[in-house]
């Protein structure tokens, strides 16, 4: 990568919540950031305040995702850096999981990974140089209780980064997961999911809630030049409440 030039960054998912927090810290260490979601009008507002460019965008349609990842190329010239942050966070008891939710779970949380990282990766494959972060959750080490597909979809974003780590290495590109415990996001406030702190917090070695500032320093070091030596990896950012 030629280090004169900005670096563009592309983190899914961004219009709020951590996703969001991301995007304003990779701002700030001078990226040019690609805010992509499936809500334009958010992405709108986050891009504008960090001086970025919104890209409306569901992870989960794969004309949609050829569609952006060509007009980021063309108008940017380059992806240096791929966030996959965008996800569902259901709460849902496994005996009222229909297989339509179970599907639309899968496509958005898996099926995304695959459709944005598979086209990103030609782009940097080409250019050499790649960093790659999965969001993915601690609820795959702890085996969080009432959202059954979704720890599913964490698991295997983990196994993807162990898996794809291999064989994007030789390609310049380093692909890995962080994995935060609960952030009150606005997701997570705006349902039952809240109701988890007072469960949660206890366990954590640090107590209190946390936000989703709190999980952007550990993505901007793992997309980092520092970071060169790390990959296939997760990295737990849950304030202990999980210990591995
Ligand atoms: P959130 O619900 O607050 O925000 C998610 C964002 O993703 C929204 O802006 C939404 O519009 C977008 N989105 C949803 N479907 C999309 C699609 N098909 N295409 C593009 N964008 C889409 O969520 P959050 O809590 O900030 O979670 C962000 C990430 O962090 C997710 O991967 C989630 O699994 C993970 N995570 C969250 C927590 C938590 O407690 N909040 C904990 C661990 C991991
Ligand atoms: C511990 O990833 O990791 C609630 C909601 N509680 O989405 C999560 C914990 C949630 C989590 C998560």
């Amino acid at each position: 990568m030629a280090k004169t030039e900005q670096r563009v960054a592309l983190v899914t998912g961004a219009a709020q919540g951590i996703g969001a927090a991301i995007a304003e810290e990779l701002a700030a260490e001078g990226m040019k950031v690609v805010v992509a979601d499936i809500n334009g009008a958010g992405a709108q507002t986050v891009s504008q305040r960090i001086g970025g460019v919104a890209k409306t965008l569901d992870v989960s349609n794969p004309e949609q995702v050829a569609t952006v990842i060509g007009e980021i190329v063309d108008e940017l010239g380059r992806i240096d850096v791929l966030v996959n942050n965008a996800a569902l966070v259901p709460l849902t008891p496994w005996a009222d999981i229909s297989f339509e939710e179970w599907r639309r779970v899968m496509s958005v949380n898996l099926d995304g990974i695959y459709l944005v990282t598979h086209a990103v990766t030609a782009i940097m494959g080409k250019a050499g140089y790649g960093r790659i972060v999965n969001i993915a959750s601690n609820t795959f080490v702890a085996g969080t209780p009432d959202c059954a597909h979704y720890v599913a979809t964490k698991g295997a974003s983990i196994g993807l980064v162990r898996a794809l780590a291999g064989e994007l290495g030789p390609l310049g590109i380093t692909i890995n997961a962080v994995a935060p415990g609960i952030i009150a996001s606005e997701g997570v406030l705006s349902g039952a999911h809240q109701n988890g702190f007072d469960y949660v917090v206890p366990m954590q070695a640090i107590k209190r809630r946390g936000v989703p500032s709190d999980v952007a320093p550990a993505v901007a070091f793992l997309v980092s030049e520092k970071a060169e030596w790390i990959t296939g990896q997760t990295l737990v950012v849950d304030a202990g409440h999980t210990r591995n």
